[in-house]
């Protein structure tokens, strides 16, 4: 397989006016006509992509071709000699049905409960018709839909224009859409279906009146209010937190089950992942639902930050994804308490970020070659993609951020661009912004390292930063990068704030110098994480505890508390500082913020930790310590957990951020009780079970009794798979607690995956066990637990390439484990590379094992 250079990028030689689109679908394939009125704008071939499309007809301004008339290899059918401007009209066939790649035009469900649906990002069009397919190729599209009446519902992009019976087939209808939109192929649509739908209305600040329709099976239209409701009120947040209006008469979200990832952004017809829209009391948990809200905000931010400006070329995404999770991020801190937010987004970004950028499979957030472009959806061009966004925001400040977000829809609007446009927009704000271009540049975590020195006698702290970043094999050597350090001085005595300050470390070290600082305070840097850097501070724990006590930013009250236990946990620290901390701290937080105070007793998970440890890696004795850490913390406490538990007593379901927070810590607290074997603990865990008011309640009782395997755990299994079994989506949540229990064998995983709701063809369903799989550690890498695991992407490689090679990324960091396990996973990731075929999964398998 080929791979693609940033540097060779070339300007499309035609561009497309119009496109008018005519999908036929019959019972075991499709007829695609397209029209595409063309005209140069740069020298060269006119080149189409296709693939897994069938040719039936091709002309150029009505004269057919000859097969003479065009070559065709390497999915792209390429012609010469053609005038400058022209209208091509192709017929192909395609078959939905057999699509199990999920890309492309594509039949769902199977019986006679089937749907067809289309997802396009970012090379999926190529799969429905052969189309110049890239991203700055702009057109407007005319989309006529024909189908059998059994699927009433009939969506494309845009405004309907058109719907009837066929003439000569009374059996079958159709519909006409046409978005008067530009848009590049990757954002075009369409679904055939049986659908219910939820209506509602918005009304723009613009006085656009747009009707809003969810899509969804009849049973699941109950569950759209959620859905419904967070698209409301992203509409009204981006109209007043960065002044864009939605655009068009209609925005529509249709669900479906079976979908590689969790949403996706089509213009004006989004289409999600039933996991990311549905959403109800009693069938999903608060951190679900709750992500249902970020990822629906997400989609409709995509309409200005993706659709409307989009990207020059796939190198760019970072400009689309990194500036819409930042933005979705910003939308959730102001809907839950915004250390929380910080929190749940930081701890994401450690566990999955640092560790894929310390890893062989570690790019820039630009990206300056690939393979395959769906290798490269990952948390560093998302998540860390975003991070920079929020660096620039904070160096900026509000006002200026906003003013450089407006030059950039002001000049930018309807166009294809690239993160140098983006920057450079930013910058009338204030010109230092063209510095960070080096983060999007340059692959690898830095790291912070610093120490304070207080003169007495001039009064002075000079805080001494340096910087670090490991060179990455293949990229230019590392150069220093302008690193935003919040920091605030402490005075020891009263706890308060004495000064604070954004530091901007922008060389290898700098020293940076506070006056008039009449006592040594505590230093607290980076608060609220900002930069994606790790950061190594001469603190003594006593420091730490005392930051835990007076840091006023919530966020960094819980980051002393992993440093804490960091320390303890993998530079042996004795606990004593942290638990006591920890002891003083708990019960006025659970009072005063009960979400915060759940989080402040996590404990890294054993991925997080892993991504620190780069040789000789043993999971079972990180595992032995995190869970003896834990015992310690439960065993220490024990006599408050009881008073804490009957302080959260279960009162009817309400969904706000106090309630919410409620449910967190009263999780929390079970688990912890159960750990100390405090006496009638698994009574609260059955009794919790039994009378919940909501899945948060009921799941979370679960998870405890199958964790501390209680007695009775399995009638508690059975009776929640009785109850829910017709949900797919709580089906899923059965097995995944099973698969990630905390003493699952592979035993239990060989049956999970022959039990006859386990399918193959559903992503979250796979996701459910496998994926869940990789949170034990000490199963996953042996022998049988690579098996499996290998064994999944091995029988995935064909049928869905994009979702087995994402399996495959996460064990990227296999060199890192103490031998003999070394050894087996390179044997195991060897034998998989001989039998794989999809570029997908080699790409993933060449970086894999360069390691
Ligand atoms: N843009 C889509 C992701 C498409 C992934 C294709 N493999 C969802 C999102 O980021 O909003
Ligand atoms: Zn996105």
């Amino acid at each position: 397989p080929k791979k693609i250079y940033l540097k060779d990028y070339k300007k499309p030689s035609y561009d497309v006016e119009t496109v008018d689109l005519d999908i036929k679908v019959f019972d075991d394939h499709a007829l695609v006509d397209s029209t595409l009125v063309m005209h140069r704008q740069a020298e060269g071939d006119l080149v189409l992509y296709g693939e897994d499309v069938e040719l039936l007809e091709i002309s150029i301004n009505g004269e057919a071709l000859s097969s003479e008339g065009y070559s065709q290899s390497d999915g792209k059918l390429t012609i010469s000699d053609t005038p400058d401007q022209l209208t091509l009209q192709l017929q192909v066939r395609i078959c939905p049905q057999t699509n199990t790649a999920l890309e492309g035009l594509y039949m769902a469900g199977t019986g006679s409960d089937t749907m067809f649906v289309s997802q396009c990002e970012p090379e999926g069009f190529r799969k429905i018709t052969f189309y110049p397919d890239r991203p700055d190729v702009l057109a407007v599209f005319t989309t006529r839909l024909e189908a059998s009446k059994r699927y009433p519902t009939l969506l494309a992009n845009g405004n309907l224009i058109e719907q009837g019976v066929v003439a000569d087939a009374p059996d079958r209808h159709y519909a006409i859409w046409h978005d008067p939109t530009h848009k590049p192929s990757y954002l075009f649509a369409c679904v055939v279906a049986d659908l219910d739908v939820l209506t509602d209305y918005y009304t723009t600040s613009e006085g656009r009146e747009v009707t809003l329709e969810l899509y969804a099976k009849a049973e699941d239209i109950d569950k759209c209010h959620v859905g419904m409701q967070a698209l409301k009120d992203a509409m009204v947040w981006d109209e007043v937190n960065y002044g864009r209006a939605y655009d068009l008469d209609r925005y529509m979200i249709v669900a479906v089950s079976q979908f590689n990832m969790g949403a996706m952004e089509n213009k004006g017809l989004n289409i999600f992942n039933t996991a990311c829209v549905l959403s109800s009391p009693e069938t999903t948990t608060d951190i679900r639902s709750f992500n249902v809200k970020a990822v629906i905000a997400h989609e409709y931010f995509h309409n200005w930050t993706g659709n409307r400006i989009t990207c020059r070329d796939w190198f760019q995404l970072c400009l689309k994804e990194g500036l819409t999770v930042y933005r979705d991020q910003s939308f959730s801190a102001d809907h839950q308490s915004s250390a929380v937010q910080r929190i749940d987004d930081v701890s994401m970004l450690r566990a999955h970020q640092f560790s894929e950028d310390a890893g062989p499979l570690a790019h820039p957030v630009r990206p300056e070659s690939f393979v395959e472009i769906n290798n490269f959806y990952t948390t560093t061009i998302y998540e860390k993609g975003a991070e920079i966004v929020r660096m620039l925001a904070n160096t900026l400040g509000p006002e200026k951020f906003r003013q450089g977000t407006d030059e950039y829809f002001r000049r930018y609007d309807g166009q294809a661009v690239t993160v140098e446009d983006f920057l450079s927009a930013l910058s009338v704000a204030d010109s230092k912004i063209e510095r960070f271009i080096d983060w999007y540049r340059q692959p690898g975590t830095p790291v912070v390292s610093g120490h304070q020195h207080y003169d007495s006698q001039a009064q002075t702290l000079t805080i001494t930063l340096s910087q670090q970043t490991r060179h990455v094999a293949g990229f230019d050597a590392p150069k220093p990068l302008p690193i935003p350090v919040a920091t605030a001085l402490f005075a020891k005595d009263t706890g308060a704030i004495v000064a604070e300050r954004m530091l901007l470390l922008e060389e290898d070290e700098q020293v940076f110098t506070f006056e008039n600082v009449t006592s040594e305070p505590i230093v607290s840097l980076l608060r609220d994480f900002s930069a994606p850097v790790q950061l190594n501070y001469d603190y003594h724990d006593e420091d730490l505890a005392f930051l835990l006590k007076y840091e006023t930013n919530g966020f960094n009250r819980w980051q002393v508390t992993q440093l804490l236990v960091n320390r303890i946990l993998l530079k042996g620290h004795h606990p004593s500082i942290y638990l006591q901390a920890v002891a003083d701290t708990l019960p006025q937080l659970a009072v005063d913020d009960p979400m915060l105070a759940a989080r402040l007793l996590d404990i890294p998970s054993a991925r997080e930790l892993a991504s620190a440890i780069h040789k000789d890696y043993d999971p079972s004795s990180i595992k032995q310590q995190r869970e003896g850490l834990y015992q310690q913390v439960a065993d220490s406490l024990a006599e408050q957990w009881t008073a804490l538990y009957q302080q959260l007593p279960i009162q009817g379901y309400e969904d706000s951020p106090k309630a919410r927070g409620a449910r967190a810590l009263r999780n929390v607290v079970l688990d912890m009780a159960l750990t100390a074997q405090v006496e009638g603990a698994d009574k609260w865990a059955q009794q919790q079970y039994d009378n919940a008011s909501c899945m948060t309640e009921r799941f979370g009782a679960l998870k405890a009794l199958v964790d501390h395997q209680v007695a009775g755990v399995n009638d508690y299994l059975a009776d929640f798979y009785e109850r829910f079994k017709a949900d797919e989506l709580v089906i899923d949540l059965w097995f995944s607690v099973q698969a990630s229990a905390e003493q699952v064998s592979t035993d239990d995983i060989t049956a999970l995956l022959e039990h006859a709701d386990f399918d193959w063809n559903t992503p979250n369903r796979v996701r459910s066990v496998i994926s869940a799989l990789t949170s034990q550690p000490t199963v996953l890498w042996t022998s049988e637990g690579l098996d499996i695991y290998t064994g999944a992407i091995q029988r995935l490689d064909e049928a869905n390439p994009v979702l087995a090679s994402r399996l495959l990324q996460v064990l990227a960091r296999w060199y890192t484990l103490v031998e003999p396990q070394r050894q087996m996973a390179h044997d195991k990731l060897s034998a998989l590379q001989k039998q794989a075929s999809s570029k997908h999964v080699l790409e993933s398998l060449d970086s894999v094992l360069a390691a």
